[in-house]
This record gives C-alpha cells, structure tokens and sequence, in this order.
C-alpha cells in the first residue's frame, strides 16, 4: 500500500497548460473532415472519423500513453500511474461531428485531456492514479441514433448487440461500419472501472459570454427525447388533384412542426422542441407528397414537462392525421432523464475554478454528453467554457483560445487533485 503522505491534493497553483499547443492541436484536429464553411463535417465512423481517430491516437502514443480500444470503437489512451493497481481518472469527449458541424463541439474536451497529459509530461509530474483521455464513439447520434451511444453502451445503458444494428438512413450497419474503418476493438465495452469521469465542453448556448464568465460549473443536464413520426396519406397529381381529395403528408408534416413549436412555447422557460430532419416522399415539386417522415428533439430539465410535452405531441399528431385523412406512427428513438452530476465532483470543480481566479457560475447543460451515461457507472463533472454568440452544431462555432485554455486548466487542476500527485515529481 502507497505511502499517502507522498502524494499532494494538487498540483502547484502556478501550474498551467500551454495554450499555444493546445490551440494549435484543434486547429490541426480541425483540418480533418472539413465542411463547406469553415467547420467540420465528420460523422461517426466515416472515413474522416477514422482519420480524426488516427491522428489522436498518434498524438498519445507522442505523449507516452498507450492506446486501448473497446468494442465500440471507445478510445481510451492510458498514461500510467505510480500505483497500477489503483482506478483510473478519465476525462475526454467525442471527435466525430454533426454534418454541419464546429470545430470545438467535443473536440475541446479530447484534446484539452491530451493537453493535461502534455503538461504533466513537461513538467515531470507523476500521479498516483492512471489518468485515461478517452474519445467516445458517436456522441452526435446525427448518422446512427442514439446521441451518446457508445458512452451509453459503457454505461450499460445499451447493449453492444443492439448498438451494432443500428442503421444509417441509407441502411448501413453501426458494427459494420465500425470493421470497415478499422477501430472496432476487442476489449468488452465497460470492463474499464474509472475512478472519476470529467468533461470540458464549450456551452453551445448564450449565457456564459453574456456574462463574460470563463468558466461554467455543469451540475447536471437537461433530459431529452426523440420521437419519430411517419404521416402516410396518397401522393397525387399537383395540378389535376382537387384540393378536396388531397390526402396531403406534407401539410400535416409541416402541422406536427407547428404543433412541436407551440408545445415547446407553452412550458417557458424551461424546454425547447425541434423537428431536426424532415423527408418528404416522392419529394418532387408536382406531387402531393404521399409520405412524410419527421424526427422531434424536445428537452426539458424538468422530468415531468418532459413527459408532459411528449404526451401532447403524441395527441396533437393523432388529431392532425384525423383532420387530413392520414395514418401515422409515432415512436421514441430516445430518452434521456435529466441529470445530475456528483456533488463531490461538482464542488471541486467549483473549488478549483475559484482558486484558479476564474469567473465561473453554475449552469445546467442543455446540449446532452456523454457525462450524462458516464455519471451513471462514476463520479462524474463537467466544465464549460463560453463560445462565441452561443452557437453551436454550426460551422461558424468559435471559441477563444484564452476560453479554451481556461477550461483545460481547470481539468488539469481538478485531475491532478482526483488522480493525487506524488509529491516526489514534479519541478519545485
Ligand atoms: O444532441 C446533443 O445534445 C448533443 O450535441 N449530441
Ligand atoms: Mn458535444
Ligand atoms: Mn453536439
């Protein structure tokens, strides 16, 4: 058994990570899978993916760390702790992006972790407890739903089976894909026992700039849903068919996106309703669309608004196809029940925040994570630093370098404290 009296709570006040290095790796990371306006466009287990993944990986082995795959494609690189026989400390996010994505969202979290580890390295600093930075397969759910999936599956949330079925809308398998580019691992997806989880990730919304606060305490996050519908009425001539005889799916598409509107806007503040994607079939400007197929994202912090809004969706979609002689499904694609992080995890990184002299404020994450699935199997906290105009899954997503550094000094800080530095290391 360890000494404990060699190991210090923390690391040297003045201990900060290289922000140059730091700014330099996303823009590098930001080169691979490019979109068409300045962001990026990697979805989960394409080629620029693995290409994002490849570059990581390489990254770690630089730093010294050894590189472990699970069965979903989860990247954990390893750097060793003094005491291997003790839990690992993990931080990380997710590389893969939406189709119209930024250069930050997730990407901040995996390589502000490579940086805590760099930093560490410079300065010679040992820890007791490993310290894993970890890339978590598909956290978009844009490509293959569920969002968060394979930090879901870790979680056991989802088993690996059901995950490998799931489909992209042009019917390609998640497992196959996940052969086809080459990180489909052999280590069982959840056998890796961590000792605390944290995850800095920018806020996506307005309230930390407007405040001009560096820093967000996340003490939990807003609970989510996603239904599908499907509208089947009869495609039709747009000229020769009387308004009368119309069986039209696409008038009753755009009613169920009224319908979200207004059941989102009638519990205030607290939730938001989106219908993200919309497909009309056969999609031609001379037909009555015949079918129509939507997917609504609605949130709440609030469980039972939550349920409320599903309900009334589910009703309101009823009565639309009532009105327009249409039939419809509606089903759940997923849920999420809101979350609260670890209290302990929470008040160090409150505590570390203040005693880094950072403006910071606590803040309830609307945009799911994968510390959502995390906090279910370990104490787990996130960190939120500001973007610009508050937008995000936008290729026009900005951050500052000086935010980003604040965040990762904030998780460098609040590792060094949870993995335990051994005080024989390190520059005095
Ligand atoms: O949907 C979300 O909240 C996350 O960006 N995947
Ligand atoms: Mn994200
Ligand atoms: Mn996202």
């Amino acid at each position: 058994m360890t000494n404990l009296s060699s190991f210090r709570l923390a690391l040297d006040r003045d201990t900060r990570v290289d922000q140059g290095r730091l700014w330099a790796s996303l823009m590098a990371m930001a080169e691979v899978g490019p979109g068409i306006a300045g962001g990026n466009n990697r979805q989960a287990l394409t080629d620029e993916d693995g290409a994002a993944r490849t570059l990581f990986a390489r990254w770690c082995q630089e730093a010294g760390m050894e590189i472990h795959v699970d069965q979903m494609g989860n990247i954990f690189a390893m750097r060793p702790g003094t005491d291997p026989d003790t839990a690992p400390v993990c931080v990380g996010s997710h590389l893969d992006t939406q189709p119209a994505g930024g250069r930050f969202d997730g990407i901040l979290g995996v390589l502000a972790g490579l940086e805590v580890v760099r930093t560490l390295n410079d300065r010679g600093i040992r820890t007791k407890h490993p310290i894993v930075v970890a890339n978590w397969t598909n956290e978009e759910g844009s490509r293959f739903a569920p969002v968060m999936m394979a930090s879901g599956v870790f979680a056991g949330v989802h088993s690996v089976e059901w995950a490998y079925d799931r489909q992209d809308r042009t019917g390609i398998r998640f497992g196959d894909e996940l052969e086809r580019i080459g990180w489909k691992g052999k280590m069982p997806v959840g056998s890796l026992k961590l000792k605390a989880f944290y995850e800095l990730h920018i806020e996506q919304g307005p309230i930390l700039e407007a405040e001009g606060t560096q820093i967000g305490i996340v003490t939990g996050g807003q609970g989510l849903t996603w239904l599908q519908v499907n509208l089947q009425g009869r495609s039709a001539h747009a000229g020769s068919t009387p308004m009368a005889r119309r069986r039209n799916a696409g008038l009753g598409a755009s009613r169920v996106m009224e319908l979200v509107q207004q059941v989102a806007m009638s519990h205030q503040p607290y939730a938001v309703g989106t219908v993200g994607r919309l497909e009309l079939r056969p999609n031609s400007t001379n037909s009555v669309p015949g079918s129509a197929e939507l997917a609504i994202d609605i949130r709440s912090p609030d469980a039972t608004v939550l349920a409320a809004m599903e309900a009334s969706i589910r009703h309101g979609v009823e009565a639309i196809a009532g009105e327009l002689e249409l039939t419809f499904t509606i089903s759940r694609l997923q849920h999420a029940e809101p979350v609260a992080f670890d209290e302990p995890s929470v008040s160090t990184i409150r505590n570390v925040a203040a005693s880094l002299g950072y403006t910071h404020r606590d803040i309830v994450s609307g945009a799911g994570h994968d510390a959502y699935w995390l906090s279910r199997v370990t104490p787990t906290a996130m960190i939120m630093c500001p973007c610009i105009d508050g937008i995000s899954h936008n290729e026009a997503e900005d951050i500052s370098p000086e935010w980003a550094a604040a965040g990762a000094n904030v998780l460098l800080h609040a590792v060094g404290e949870t993995a335990l530095v051994d005080a024989c290391t390190g520059h005095p």
